[in-house]
């Protein structure tokens, strides 16, 4: 055996060890730069996606309260306006008539008791009585007709064409809302067990796993339907609620005037868990909104395509650019 035969063996070995290395590590390393760009992509996607957290429990406003005797606070301009003609008009009304009979009563009582009026008046007419107790009743029912017919043309009022379109669907026993104008995506929404309810300062049988999140001060038109029995979407701080029946597509329009979390629940009976089906509405500013839906997989109102879009990184369009002038 001559030098030159060893040295050609030797380094035939080493050529097959070369490729052999090639072969084992090579497509590794180009999987690890491969793994490397693709987490490089998502994380820059995930950057430009404005981030979106949900509210926590201080923001709240909308919920019963243990003694609460009157309406919840009003969130919405039909609610303010309801909850005005509540206080302003017709509880005034009310307690002052109530009060003014109570006094005639008490009066006839002792006035015309046998003892102190024995021989009692024959009258059976007075003019001047019967008108003014005619019409002092038709001025007052005057007085509350107008704001209530106002109250009540509000809230047939159609939402306007470029108010956003969210379907509630009610289902035994839960909701899902359907974002009609924002790809037609869909969230599911339970009740949350009660421990972790507890855990996150959330009232219990009223927070949900997943709420509904809307625009704040935008029109919404809200659209309901029943999809086994008839359910009722109900939300009282929003002065909201219509009945969900399978077969037929209710709508009616909603404006939140603040950010924050509304509770509702069903208020239809609907069943066994009939009481287990909460409503939770987060209410947020337009941007929050839209950063919501995009993390959804929603889309913008208006955008044909996803805005969120995983760009491909430059170097490796220039190859496919190249390859395609080649061909
Ligand atoms: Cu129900």
């Amino acid at each position: 055996m001559n030098f030159g035969e060893i040295a050609r063996k030797r380094l035939h070995i080493l050529t097959i060890l070369a490729a052999a290395f090639t072969l084992v590590f090579a497509p590794q390393a180009a999987m690890a730069q491969d793994a490397e760009s693709a987490e490089a992509v998502v994380e820059e996607a995930a950057a430009e996606a404005p981030a979106f957290e949900h509210f926590g429990a201080d923001m709240i406003k909308g919920q019963p309260e243990p003694g609460g005797l009157t309406f919840q606070q009003q969130y919405s301009p039909n609610g303010e306006y309801a909850l005005w003609m509540h206080d302003a008009i017709l509880m005034p009304i009310i307690t002052v008539i109530s009060i003014f009979v109570l006094f005639l009563l008490l009066w006839v009582v002792v006035r015309y008791r046998r003892g102190a009026n024995p021989v009692p008046s024959k009258t059976s007419h007075n003019t001047l009585i019967e008108v003014v107790w005619t019409v002092i009743p038709v001025i007052i029912l005057l007085v509350i007709a107008v704001p209530s017919i106002r109250l009540l043309a509000a809230q047939y009022e159609a939402p306007p064409e470029d108010a956003i379109t969210i379907k509630a669907n009610g289902y035994q026993w839960y909701w899902t809302y359907e974002y009609v104008d924002n790809g037609g995506f869909e969230v599911i929404s339970n009740m949350m067990p009660e421990a972790d309810a507890l855990a996150a300062n959330l009232p219990v049988q009223l927070a949900v796993d997943n709420r509904m999140v809307v625009p704040v001060n935008t029109p919404l038109r809200i659209q309901t339907f029943g999809a086994d029995v008839i359910h009722a979407f109900g939300i009282p701080s929003l002065w909201f609620k219509m009945d969900a029946v399978p077969g037929r597509i209710n709508e009616k329009m909603l404006t939140i005037e603040e950010e924050g979390i509304y509770y509702g629940q069903c208020m239809e009976l609907c069943g066994a868990r009939h009481g287990y089906m909460p409503i939770a509405i987060e209410a947020r500013s337009m941007e929050d909104y839209q950063a919501w839906v995009l993390a959804q997989g929603g889309t913008i109102s208006g955008e044909e395509e996803p805005a969120v879009e995983v760009e491909v990184p430059a170097e490796e369009a220039a190859e496919t650019e190249e390859a395609a002038a080649e061909a």
